[in-house]
């Protein structure tokens, strides 16, 4: 078994305790993080949705493997990140009211900050009455990112993108959405500036809308 398929199994079956010396011996071997993250995490918890979708296995051993992932994402945040990067922008983000999904917008945010914005971070389930306070609290924000990974809270992120396009804030303050159930159409039906499909791609779309 090569080292991207032990982090796969350990993610998938939730081994909390090994996950993060399995990721420490990949890096070691010169296995880029983004591999690591891309195939031995991201497709690991896409079994589980899978799994989980067919009455395969339920929503405690999904948690397990989610804070598993997030064990092994600890390990390889150093890498993901650039160092030395001055801010260009502040960025603020967050998971729509009644999401409690936050693995896919700490990863956002990761890259967003790698990316060289300075990230507020509001964690979930963020109701859109948070989100204007915190842009109230923060006039030099060029950029929200709305994450939503359920069906039935994709109302709370078009919900949010009204309230903010149709609160008095100042300046020009962008909004960005994503999650699994998003798509391109969503976005532009909801009055979103853009949207984008992974948390890679959300870094390269920020910055173009700050340049
Ligand atoms: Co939940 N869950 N879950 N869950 N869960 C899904 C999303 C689901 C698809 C599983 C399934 O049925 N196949 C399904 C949603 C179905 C739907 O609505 N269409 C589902 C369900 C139904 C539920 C519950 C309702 C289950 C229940 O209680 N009966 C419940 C809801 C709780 C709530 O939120 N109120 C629930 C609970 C949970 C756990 C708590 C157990 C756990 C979350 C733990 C946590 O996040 N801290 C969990 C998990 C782990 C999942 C799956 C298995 C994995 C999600 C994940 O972390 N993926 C998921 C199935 C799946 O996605 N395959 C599932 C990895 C992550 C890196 O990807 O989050 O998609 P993702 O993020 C990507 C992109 O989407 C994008 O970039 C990220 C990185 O590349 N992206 C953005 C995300 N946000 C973005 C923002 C951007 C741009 C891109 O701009 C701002």
């Amino acid at each position: 078994m090569s080292k991207i398929e032990e982090i796969s199994a350990a993610v998938e079956t939730g081994k909390m305790k090994i996950v993060a010396g399995l990721v420490e011996a990949a890096l070691a071997e010169g296995i880029k993080a983004e591999e690591i993250l891309n195939k031995g995490m991201i497709g690991a918890m896409g079994t589980v949705g899978e799994k989980f979708k067919n009455g395969e296995l339920y929503v405690p051993e999904m948690l397990i493997a989610a804070r598993t992932m997030k064990k092994g994402i600890e390990v390889l945040t150093p890498a993901l990140k650039s160092s030395g990067v001055e801010p260009i922008g502040k960025f603020i983000i967050g998971t729509v009211e009644g999401d409690l999904h936050d693995i896919g917008k700490n990863l956002v945010g990761m890259m967003i900050e790698g990316a060289g914005f300075e990230v507020i971070d509001l964690g979930v389930e963020v109701s859109s009455g948070k989100f204007i306070e915190a842009l109230k609290e923060n006039p030099d924000v060029k950029i929200v990112g709305l994450s939503s990974l359920l069906t039935i809270t994709m109302p709370a992120m078009k919900e949010t993108v009204k309230a903010i396009k149709a609160s008095d804030l100042p300046g020009d303050v962008k909004i960005i959405v994503g999650g699994a159930p998003v798509t391109q159409n969503f976005a532009d039906e909801i009055g979103a500036d853009g949207y984008s499909v992974d948390a890679a791609s959300a870094a390269v779309l920020a910055k173009s809308l700050v340049a």
